[in-house]
């Protein structure tokens, strides 16, 4: 009698250790699936991978590679509408939102896309801002998504994006009225000494949740009985001394470039002034009149021509 129920506990206890080790191998396929690479998001259709390199994005500029695949067989599938909505969740409560560029479709399958962040995930000190999200949206309304997190880090050494505000051309803000903001972001500054090109992008808000690019004939807040707002006459410049100003080249597409730029040498550090002005106003650093001093009346970059290419 003893002995059988002996055996029977011995029978339970295996059964137990049986239904242990079974939950610790569950548990372990589990914390498999969970552990998933970040550069990789799986709709139901499609494979999408984060081709560039995720630990090197920062604040400002940042054009990386998608590459899309079917899902089941693994096949590149170029030629998709793919859509590109960074949001940025910021711990002060909000979220916004950030301008992009136009996809690229390279026709193999993987796609260029540019992200124009507004805000680094966390300061210098560790200061936490917010997290940004990118979806990736395949095939249009109704499509499907793919989601990555970006940490987007400060961008260090020479300026990488500077803002503008319009005096009477404003939006409405979170809790009033509010001076329209303009961001300007670097794209490539090439040449050599008293010769240099400067590209860079313009971005108006809109909203919080709307920046787009400026450029000649574009409507701003259209259909915004107060704040709609036509983008003409533009006129944007560039100098390095803020006595000669030369006319940027547009791309009407946001994108700007000058070419034939003096006044700057090669591994030395510089500046790079921006002037934006439209329909007769000029845009300044805070909001008021333009100084006439250059406290205010542009945007100021940094910048240090000869060292390795920023894009
Ligand atoms: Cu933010």
């Amino acid at each position: 009698m003893l002995q059988q129920a002996f055996k029977k506990f011995i029978q339970i206890l295996m059964l137990f250790s049986t239904l242990m080790i079974l939950q610790a191998c569950n548990h372990e396929e589990d914390e498999e699936t969970e552990e998933t690479d970040p550069a990789v998001s799986i709709t139901d259709s499609y494979h999408v991978k984060y081709a560039s390199d995720m630990t090197m994005i920062s604040d400002g500029k940042s054009t990386f590679t998608i590459e899309i695949s079917d899902v089941n067989t693994g096949s590149p599938l170029p030629g998709l509408n793919v859509n590109l909505m960074p949001m940025m969740d910021m711990v002060a409560g909000h979220m916004h939102d950030a301008p992009v560029g136009t996809v690229i479709d390279n026709g193999d399958g993987s796609y260029e896309m540019t992200v124009y962040y507004l805000m680094p995930s966390e300061m210098m000190d560790g200061t936490v801002m917010g997290e940004w999200e990118l979806k990736i949206m395949i095939g249009g309304m109704g499509g499907e998504t793919a989601t990555f997190h970006p940490d987007v880090m400060m961008s260090m050494g020479d300026t990488t994006r500077v803002g503008l505000k319009g005096q009477s051309d404003m939006i409405m803000g979170m809790m009033a009225a509010e001076n329209r903001r303009y961001f300007v972001f670097k794209n490539q500054l090439m040449g050599s000494t008293d010769n240099h090109s400067f590209s860079f992008f313009l971005a108006a808000r809109e909203s919080m949740m709307s920046h787009v690019a400026v450029y000649e004939n574009v409507t701003l807040n259209q259909g915004d009985a107060t704040y709609e707002y036509l983008v003409s006459p533009i006129v944007v410049e560039v100098s390095t001394d803020a006595t000669s100003w030369t006319a940027a080249m547009s791309s009407d597409d946001g994108n700007y470039m000058v070419s034939g730029l003096t006044g700057l040498t090669d591994n030395v550090q510089g500046e790079i002034y921006v002037r934006l002005t439209i329909q007769g106003e000029q845009k300044t650093t805070n909001g008021l009149a333009p100084a006439g001093d250059g406290t205010n009346d542009y945007a100021v970059f940094t910048v240090t021509p000869g060292m390795t290419m920023s894009m």
